[in-house]
């Protein structure tokens, strides 16, 4: 019942739907109430809330229309609506606002700070958080339980436009409202103050009824109770139709202007071949954006941002933040989003790239430095569980290209395909093994070497396939032909070829990563070929924690370069 008001506000004042909103998901219930209210949902669907055939889920998701993003997990909405108030503001600059209603207990979650953070600095003016603080938790009471002060201080203390009110007044909340749209250069927190359950005896402020429904025995007493408030019951609310002033979303695919320019040969890591990439996609089209967490320079987004300093956005070291901001700016399809870090920091972002699948986000994401053979920095840098992480997401695409021109058509696919993309990129120099017009496409590998004489396929991919290239180069001296194929993408795995060239070379398949062994490519080829029969797959991988060192040196250590893939086709054929 808290939360009950607020909307109430929100849809006197015909906010409702003439904006995007963020909405705590566990409250469920009241949104599509609301949205029943105003006509958009039949009453009688509600009934079917949480049912296996109903949309109307436990938590709200996109399958909804007037939802753009799954919330749920919490700590996140306020992120998403930072990304949705950016691009309304700097890239549609349109008058569309955005509100993002929050939970005083979620309110612990870091994430939630990140995010008031950027709204200030950006100066999201098109953006009013509001923070439902109705004391309770979900299994005792939040930590600054009803302090209205400190609330306030804290919201003033991260640059916001600050009101605390009484969250059951709607006058007042609409008074709020009304402030937060005439204040300019800084982005509104109302700090709503409500009792958890309001009204309803034995109920209200109480602990232990989160999540709980209503007892039978006296859900009557309390539905006539909440009856015999309501003021004119018969009235249905009709909202504004919503001042489209921004530009419908151009949906035309978004093709490279050029060709790659690089020629075989060429030395260029695949980090700085994104950075070209990204920058010609730019080219391409004004709705390529550009995300990064104060690695640009490290992961050549800077490239990018020279060429259009207005679509890029620096996001600083706020790695969950920068994942949400890049939804929140992909969702209605106003943008086409990609944010780089290092790879391995989108770790810390997880269950922001989880809930990014639940809410059908089209949202790029590209990881640099991955694995031991960035060197000296150490282990901290090195992304060695990314393969994995990626691959576990249901709509995730994961591209792991080896050249500069493999690269820049992962960038060109990932930018025109539908759930989410990640791209693996590396650090070190390597050489471009395609020609500038070769063709890639979403799971299809290549076979970069083959003869009719090959004795075992070796798969690699990044530095690994180079490593591989170096020992067929080798074998060959000594009269040992290898077959070798790059995946180009890992997820989808292209399991025809890699089942067909095992085949081809007596069922033996050797694969090589710099990942651990858990879940990276060695795991996505044997579940490609498990149900084959007669194919034997041997794992070259990072099995242990590594250490500071020379990319070549660590390489070497960790049994991943082309000496240990000389190594390991000799005792293959031998066994
Ligand atoms: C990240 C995360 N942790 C824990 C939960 C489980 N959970 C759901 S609601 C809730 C309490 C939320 O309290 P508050 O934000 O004050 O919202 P209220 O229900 O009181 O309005 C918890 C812990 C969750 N959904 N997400
Ligand atoms: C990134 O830029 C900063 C500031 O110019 C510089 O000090 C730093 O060395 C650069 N880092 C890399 C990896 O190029």
């Amino acid at each position: 019942a808290d939360g009950y008001w607020l909307m109430a506000g929100l849809m006197i004042l015909n906010v409702f739907r003439p904006s995007c909103y963020c909405f705590q998901g566990h409250a469920a219930p009241l949104l599509y109430a609301a949205w029943a209210e105003v006509g958009f949902i039949k009453e009688s669907e509600l009934l079917n809330l949480r049912k296996i055939d109903c949309d109307l889920e436990g938590h709200p998701t996109p399958k909804l229309a007037f939802v753009d993003v799954a919330t749920g997990s919490l700590g996140q909405g306020l992120g998403a609506a930072c990304g949705m108030a950016y691009t309304g503001k700097y890239f549609d600059k349109a008058s569309y606002r955005v509100y993002c209603m929050m939970g005083d207990g979620e309110c612990s979650e870091g994430s939630v700070w990140e995010a008031m953070a950027f709204a200030s600095y950006y100066k999201l003016d098109n953006l009013v958080a509001i923070i439902d603080v109705n004391r309770l938790g979900q299994s005792e009471a939040a930590p600054l339980q009803h302090n209205m002060n400190i609330y306030k201080d804290r919201c003033e203390a991260f640059g916001f436009n600050t009101y605390v009110v009484d969250g059951h007044d709607v006058e007042e909340l609409c008074k709020a409202l009304w402030h937060a749209e005439q204040t300019k250069g800084k982005p509104t927190a109302i700090v709503a103050k409500t009792f958890k359950g309001k009204g309803l005896k034995g109920i209200e402020d109480q602990d232990n009824w989160h999540g709980k429904p209503i007892p039978k025995d006296c859900v009557e007493e309390l539905i006539n109770h909440i009856l015999s408030q309501i003021q004119s019951p018969n009235k249905p609310l009709h909202p504004q139709l919503p001042n489209e002033d921004a530009a419908p979303a151009d949906l035309t695919p978004i093709r490279l202007l050029t060709a790659p320019e690089y020629k075989i040969g060429d030395k260029m890591s695949t980090r700085k071949a994104y950075g070209v990439a990204l920058k010609k996609m730019g080219d391409a089209s004004p709705r390529v954006v550009a995300l990064d967490g104060d690695t640009k320079n490290s992961t050549f987004s800077d490239i990018f941002k020279k060429a259009h300093p207005d679509r890029f956005i620096e996001c600083f070291i706020a790695e969950q933040n920068m994942v949400s901001v890049a939804i929140g700016c992909a969702t209605r399809d106003r943008t086409v989003s990609f944010a780089s870090t290092f790879a391995a920091f989108f770790a810390r972002a997880y269950d922001h790239i989880r809930m990014a699948a639940i809410s059908q986000s089209n949202v790029n994401l590209v990881g640099s430095h991955c694995g031991v053979s960035i060197g000296e920095d150490g282990p901290s840098q090195m992304a060695l569980e990314d393969l994995a992480m990626f691959r576990a997401i249901p709509t995730c695409t994961v591209f792991y290209p080896s050249d500069g021109v493999s690269t820049e058509r992962a960038v060109e696919l990932a930018a025109n395909t539908k759930g989410i993309c990640f791209i693996r990129t590396s650090r070190p120099d390597t050489a471009v093994i395609y020609d500038a017009g070769e063709k890639f496409e979403v799971g299809k590998a290549k076979v970069v070497r083959q003869s009719d004489k090959d004795q075992v396929t070796v798969i690699g991919a990044g530095v690994t396939l180079h490593e591989a290239l170096a020992a067929h180069d080798q074998l060959a001296k000594e009269g040992v032909n290898i077959r070798i194929i790059d995946p180009f993408t890992i997820k989808p795995l292209d399991a025809s070829t890699i089942v067909a060239s095992a085949r081809a070379t007596g069922g033996r398949v050797i694969t090589v990563e710099d990942h651990y062994k858990e879940g990276g490519l060695g795991e996505a080829v044997l579940s490609a070929v498990g149900e084959e029969p007669g194919i034997v797959v041997h794992r070259l991988a990072v099995s242990h924690v590594p250490h500071s060192g020379k990319p070549q040196e660590l390489l070497d250590m960790f049994g991943i370069s082309a000496k240990s893939i000389v190594a390991a086709v000799k005792q293959t054929f031998a066994n």
